[in-house]
């Protein structure tokens, strides 16, 4: 080891990696406090969660879709995730760059408090005055965290950077753990602390769904096939896909909640959730699937909704001369646009509180939705749902249409192969291939599946539900040797049969024939 001369005060600062680790450090503080402080007021959103939602919302629907795809249902984890890690490396940038100057890591959290704050505020749900105290709160305790990080971070003047025994070293890295501690504490004490007065304060387990006046049945055997791999015909709530623009459920509370109808009509109304239960309640089996979904995908279910028709709500309003949109909108401002005509021509259009049995899940839209028979989710099928306006197809575009998507939403025939799964080993014989089909609105006619060249080949069809839903198909193949591809089609009752032309989802849903490769031994 070389001597160290006296003059060489420059060691008496914090090294290059100390600096960094309470930037770091001073970021995850200002992280965990604002989750801390979100769960003690009960309200309003973290800096991760108003990041996140600002950046789902400027996101290019390129990238949302990259995400979704490619990460699935974890798409938002791994945006929070990002976020948590992209706020770490900036603390510590600004930890590094301290050394030229205190005013840096001053100038830096300012910026972020800011940032936050405003991506705070511009959420519809959150008070404005919520947003910026918890930002500034969050930002500058961050900032004392590292101050006080980097005064323990100062070496001892004969510089032993190196030496793990140093004193200096030992209280920097006794620092760092303690906020690191404290700060995954308290980040999950406020998640913990929001989930549960949020939980309690909805209301859900108290509600008690009336009898509706037009009740279906239960699925019955002939429904469907008893078969190990394919989607059973009434989709389990917890197995049904979500697709949603929200980083955190809204937990809507029922006691501050009314669903408005609004803008073009006769007489506007609002109703609290005891008024909607009030209204006469139809129940209908729909299958309800998302524009997003791939040929193949399972951004698609089915189950049976409890309802008020939406044309019930329409005459009690009075919808005007040339009102020829509806626009739903939820209760964190998204919102879907549909012609008007489609609420009023019969088909089954309701604003449903009930899924399977049970009041909405949180997920799919506590305390009222809009679900339509025919239509992808994007235009129709607003979860949370607080307003229905009337307006003019030319006066407003919904959510996802500046990003790209078709104005208009009407659900594609398609069809999509369960099993074999895609690569399966078969042995040589008699061997099952089945899956499902769907044509909301107007209902499956017809199934066929074609091995290789082979000739197409009609299926079996379970009995439909309704029209509105998916129906399941079975057909019992004699698999000979060899390396097969197995398509499927299907036809509609307006007699249109599946194209064999793939187009991808966007702008107005993916086409084509799902095909799977399977090996026969
Ligand atoms: N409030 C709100 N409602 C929404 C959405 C959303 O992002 N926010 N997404 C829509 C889309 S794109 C689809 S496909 C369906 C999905 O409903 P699910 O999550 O219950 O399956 O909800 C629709 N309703
Ligand atoms: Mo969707």
């Amino acid at each position: 080891m070389q001597d160290t001369a006296p003059s060489m005060m420059q060691d008496s600062a914090p090294s290059t990696s100390a600096r960094a680790a309470a930037g770091a450090a001073g970021a995850a503080v200002a992280l965990a406090l604002s989750e801390l402080l979100t769960g003690l007021l009960g309200a309003g959103s973290s800096l991760v969660e108003g990041i996140g939602e600002w950046v789902i919302d400027v996101s290019p629907s390129a990238l949302t879709k990259f995400a979704i795809e490619v990460f699935g249902q974890y798409d938002k984890p791994v945006l929070v995730v990002s976020i948590v890690l992209v706020g770490l490396v900036a603390g510590a940038v600004l930890g590094v760059l301290s050394k030229h100057g205190s005013w840096i890591p001053i100038v830096g959290f300012a910026l972020f408090g800011v940032f936050a704050a405003y991506t705070g505020a511009s959420h519809p749900d959150i008070s404005a005055g919520v947003a910026v105290l918890v930002a500034a709160a969050s930002a500058v305790v961050g900032l004392l965290v590292m101050w006080r990080l980097l005064s323990l971070a100062v070496q001892s003047p004969d510089g032993e950077e190196g030496e793990a025994a140093s004193p200096e070293r030992r209280a920097l890295l006794v620092g760092l753990g303690a906020v690191g501690a404290l700060a995954v504490a308290s980040a999950g004490v406020g998640r913990a602390l929001l989930g549960r007065a949020k939980i309690v304060a909805a209301g859900r387990n108290e509600v008690v769904l009336p009898t509706p006046r037009l009740a279906v049945a239960d699925a019955g055997a002939e429904a469907s096939f008893a078969l190990e791999g394919l989607s059973p015909i009434v989709t389990p709530n917890d197995e049904f896909y979500i697709i949603d623009t929200a980083l955190t459920v809204p937990r809507v509370d029922l006691e501050t909640w009314s669903l408005t109808l609004s803008g073009l009509v006769d007489r506007p109304i609002e109703l609290r959730y005891e008024d909607l239960l009030d209204m006469p309640m139809v129940e209908r089996y729909v299958t309800l699937c998302c524009v997003s979904n791939e040929v193949g995908g399972d951004l698609i279910g089915n189950a049976k909704w409890l309802g008020v028709p939406l044309e019930d709500l329409l005459t009690r309003a009075g919808v005007q001369q040339g009102a020829d949109q509806i626009v739903g909108r939820s209760v964190d401002d998204f919102t879907v646009g549909f012609p008007t005509e489609v609420a009023l021509d019969g088909r089954e259009a309701l604003v449903a509180v009930g899924m399977n049995g049970e009041p909405l899940p949180f997920d799919h839209g506590f305390p009222a939705r809009i679900v339509i028979s025919g239509l992808y989710g994007y235009v129709s099928a607003t979860k949370w749902l607080s307003d229905i306006e009337l307006t003019t197809w030319d006066a407003f575009d919904a959510y996802w249409i500046p990003r790209g998507w078709a104005k208009e939403g009407p659900v594609k025939t398609q069809s999509r192969i369960d099993l074999p799964r895609n690569g399966a080993s078969l042995e040589a014989g008699p061997q099952r291939i089945a899956g499902v089909a769907w044509a909301q609105n107007k209902g499956i006619t017809r199934v066929e599946v074609r091995a290789g060249d082979g000739p197409w080949l009609e299926a079996q069809v379970s009995e439909p539900l309704s029209k509105d839903t998916w129906v399941q198909w079975l057909l019992d193949w004699d698999a000979p040797a060899g390396n097969h591809l197995i398509s499927v089609r299907a036809t509609d009752a307006t007699g249109m049969t599946q194209g064999s032309t793939y187009y991808p989802p966007r702008p107005d849903g993916a086409e084509g024939y799902h095909t799977i490769r399977v090996t026969v031994a």
